[in-house]
């Protein structure tokens, strides 16, 4: 069974633990803490909303192989203050430059493919050395040649990448599959 284990806001109170880590990171609102629950097999364990900027803390899980996943507040949306952003944005940088997480879960909306504030992320992360896993999220609501346009993307031809949707349980499980490996 995975849980949740805490809220952090720095440095000062990160989990300090010896166990594997890896992380979602993602704009607001393209379904991480939605995910997070599907993987968990329990709806309620990440606060999720249809308003963006819902998750404003690093926030712990751990599954049942004592594996440590953590989800990060989303970028880039507008409606949040700017200090807001400033500090939702100083934590995750906190984060990914003194962290290793063994993989970072890029979450991608299948719809809009990678915006160019994506691909500026994206170029942070691969410049501090962190591997990569695409997601490309809410595929049921996507259409066809949506998908084909995203999947054009370079950033997408190079890197492992996998299709989500909360409700499919085959595109869950072979995240889930994924995931067991670490
Ligand atoms: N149709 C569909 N909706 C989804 C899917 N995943 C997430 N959503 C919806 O998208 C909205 C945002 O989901 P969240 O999981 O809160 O997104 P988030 O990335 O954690 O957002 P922040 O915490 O703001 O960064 C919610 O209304 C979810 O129900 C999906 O696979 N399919
Ligand atoms: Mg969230």
């Amino acid at each position: 069974m995975w849980k949740f284990i805490k809220s952090s806001s720095d440095k000062s109170n990160w989990l300090i633990h010896d166990n594997k880590e890896i992380c979602f990171i993602g704009r607001s609102n393209v379904g991480k803490s939605s995910l997070i629950n599907a993987l968990a097999r329990n709806s309620k364990l990440a606060k999720v909303s249809k308003m963006p900027g819902r998750t404003q803390l690093i926030n712990y899980f751990q599954n049942e192989n004592d594996l440590i996943i953590v989800d990060l507040p989303g970028y880039g949306y507008a409606n949040i203050s700017y200090s807001i952003q400033e500090k939702m944005f100083n934590m995750i940088d906190e984060y990914f430059r003194i962290n290793k997480p063994s993989n970072v879960f890029f979450l991608i909306d299948s719809r809009h493919g990678i915006t160019p504030k994506d691909a500026e992320i994206i170029e942070y992360l691969l410049n501090l050395n962190h591997n990569l896993i695409f997601i490309l999220t809410k595929v049921d609501k996507a259409k066809q040649k949506e998908i084909a346009k995203t999947l054009k993307n370079d950033y997408l031809k190079n890197f492992k990448y996998f299709k989500s949707s909360i409700d499919n349980e085959k595109l869950i499980n072979a995240i889930r599959d994924e995931i067991n490996k670490y």
